[in-house]
């Protein structure tokens, strides 16, 4: 079945223009704590013609890919392959090498491959919404739904076009579509957006439209696993105020290879609130051992992924399905989450559930008639003002070009917020407040127990700050030229003076120090509640003392290296620190 549909709004202009998406290609960090991103978005023009883009080059060979294997493509295409990459932003050729129906092997533990469930599962919709996707990626997707779920589970599949332009996407889908809804009685659905909707409102188009008790999305280029469904549609049977994710396995983006992801991870977020993924909080892992541990028990996650996950229909609309004023991509994920957390539903990952995803390191879509930075902080902005209580101050004064943004684009950003902040009162929430001590209790957010500010050396004059090397701000602390206004990369969370604890900055790191090493370097690492990561401010001599050790942050005489010495009392400068308090929750 096709259903054409007409939008209101449309953003036009859409030349191929990429831009980076804050998801990591690798997916998944193995460093405890350490995050996964890239910055912040580019922008990289790239040339490709009509021909190259409209044609559909599906021709798979036998057993490539197979068993989830990786595709190497002949050297005699990887001129091919490198020129077509930036149309999708993964590897086309390779893709279309490998079967739409191709095997994956069965990743899952033992507990999980053993596990029962019961008869009456809810069905779903599984909506899929796509914008200019590859063919194969895309059957693919649709395909491995098919080929490993519970047919009797599968309402429909809904496919919604965000005003796709590629010409095989439109008559040659309806017709593949139509025919292989025949074959396996399956009602599988097209609805066309005339006009660029972004992805927000187009799933909003799909679940309006779907008819099954669960809403299930996913992204255009998954392929889901043996088993995937079943446990999170029988999470939802026993809750039905969970959106419940599955563990998300990377694709790899160059030769297509399955590759299974580490299924502690949880999702989060930065100061920037950009999503990232960390390691399981400490307060759940606990929770989860508490009583008679069952490893195919779903977990709690603060923030999803966005793309992959299940959802009451009944629920999904009773919590004002999304923001409908987010544009294009990005912020919904973290919308939805804090919505669901705050106002009285959890967010879970399923770790017996497994979907593979396509990370890529760039979005290969344009963003519309604004520039990409504009348009992620505009839904941003709209997600701090609804749901970030005091925080949202914070968010201003740590991203400076939010606020610039705000300021220029006030009307068009806050757009009918007061019918969404209507929203939180009518479903009685909780604060964000209560989110960051009940469901995130390792955040790395200020708060009223702890100090923010700058730490300056009273020798030299400068400030500490996280290294840049690259984009993950680990390694030794640095120091630099203390900046007036709150910044970043020299902000900290610092325990009250004399109270004990850790001295957290944003993205998850930690002060630390191996003391077992003579002069050992102070650096910042990936916050893992280890004592070598504890410290107390003294106000007598001003010293950072290490619990572990007893030793102090001492600055060398060049003032340039930080390392444990000895703590002195003789109020020696070279071990004395300003703590410089900010204001980080009012205007
Ligand atoms: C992640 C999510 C994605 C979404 C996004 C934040 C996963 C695996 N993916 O980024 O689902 O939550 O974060 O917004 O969790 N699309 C449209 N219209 C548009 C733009 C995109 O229909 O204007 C489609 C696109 O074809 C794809 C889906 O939306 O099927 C998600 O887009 P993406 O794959 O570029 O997002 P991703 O995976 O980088
Ligand atoms: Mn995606």
């Amino acid at each position: 079945m096709v259903v054409d549909m007409k939008n209101e709004e449309s953003n036009g202009n859409d030349n191929i223009i990429s831009s980076r998406s804050n998801t990591d290609k690798n997916g998944i960090h193995i460093i405890v704590g350490q995050y996964m991103g890239k910055g912040f978005p580019w922008i990289n023009q790239i040339n490709l013609t009509d021909d190259l883009l409209n044609v559909n080059n599906y021709s798979p060979l036998p057993n490539y890919g197979e068993n989830g294997s990786p595709v190497y493509v002949p050297k005699m295409d990887h001129t091919q392959a490198k020129r077509l990459f930036a149309i999708n932003q993964f590897n086309i050729v390779a893709s279309d090498m490998i079967s739409v129906n191709r095997s994956l092997p069965d990743i899952r533990k033992q507990t999980c491959r053993v596990k029962k469930y019961p008869d009456n599962l809810p069905d779903t919709s599984i909506i899929i919404v796509f914008h200019n996707e590859a063919w194969s990626t895309l059957a693919r997707t649709v395909h491995s739904v098919i080929l490993r779920s519970p047919h009797r589970l599968i309402n429909e599949i809904i496919l919604v076009d965000d005003a796709s332009q590629r010409k095989f996407l439109g008559q040659e889908l309806d017709e593949y579509m139509n025919k292989l809804s025949k074959e396996i009685k399956i009602q599988i659905s097209i609805l066309r957006s005339a006009n660029r909707i972004g992805l927000i409102r187009a799933r909003i188009m799909g679940a309006n439209f779907a008819k099954g008790q669960v809403l299930t999305f996913l992204d255009a280029h998954c392929e889901t696993t043996n088993g995937w469904l079943e446990p999170l549609l029988h999470r939802i049977l026993i809750d039905g105020k969970v959106a419940i994710c599955p563990v998300i396995d990377i694709i790899n983006d160059q030769n297509f290879a399955y590759v299974r992801s580490f299924e502690a991870h949880w999702g989060a977020m930065n100061w920037a609130l950009n999503f990232r993924w960390f390691s399981v909080g400490h307060a759940e892992l606990k929770r989860m051992h508490k009583k008679n541990f069952d490893s195919t028990k779903s977990f709690r996650t603060p923030i999803m992924a966005g793309g992959l996950f299940s959802i009451r229909r009944d629920y999904f609309f009773e919590l004002g399905t999304y923001d409908s004023h987010l544009q294009v991509w990005g912020g919904e994920n973290i919308e939805m989450s804090l919505r669901i957390w705050q106002c009285g539903g959890k967010v879970e990952i399923a770790p017996c559930s497994h979907v593979g995803h396509v990370f890529r390191s760039s979005s290969p879509y344009s963003f519309g008639k604004k520039q990409v930075g504009d348009v992620l902080y505009g839904n941003l902005i709209r997600v701090a003002e609804v749901w970030l209580d005091d925080w949202k101050n914070f968010f201003y004064k740590v991203n400076p070009t939010a606020k610039q943004i705000l300021h220029h684009d006030r009307n068009d950003i806050l757009k009918d917020i007061e019918k969404r902040i209507d929203l939180r009162r009518k479903l009685n929430c909780h604060s964000f407040e209560w989110f960051l001590e009940n469901v995130w209790p390792e955040n790395f957010f200020p708060n009223t127990n702890t100090t923010f500010g700058h730490i300056q050396s009273l020798y030299s004059k400068e400030c500490m700050q996280r290294p840049s090397n690259g984009v993950h701000p680990i390694g030794k602390v640095i120091m630099a030229k203390c900046s007036i206004e709150i910044y970043g990369p020299q902000s900290f969370i610092i325990p009250l003076t004399g109270e004990t604890g850790y001295i957290k900055s944003d993205e998850s790191v930690c002060i630390d120090a191996n003391s077992k090493k003579t002069n050992a370097s102070i650096l910042l690492i990936g916050c893992n509640q280890l004592e070598r990561q504890k410290w107390r401010y003294d106000s007598k001599f001003k010293q950072i003392i290490h619990i572990k050790s007893s030793l102090c942050i001492t600055i060398d005489r060049r003032k340039t290296t930080l390392s444990l010495a000895k703590c002195l009392s003789n109020n020696n400068k070279r071990q004395a620190w300003k703590i410089i308090s900010q204001n980080w929750n009012n205007d």
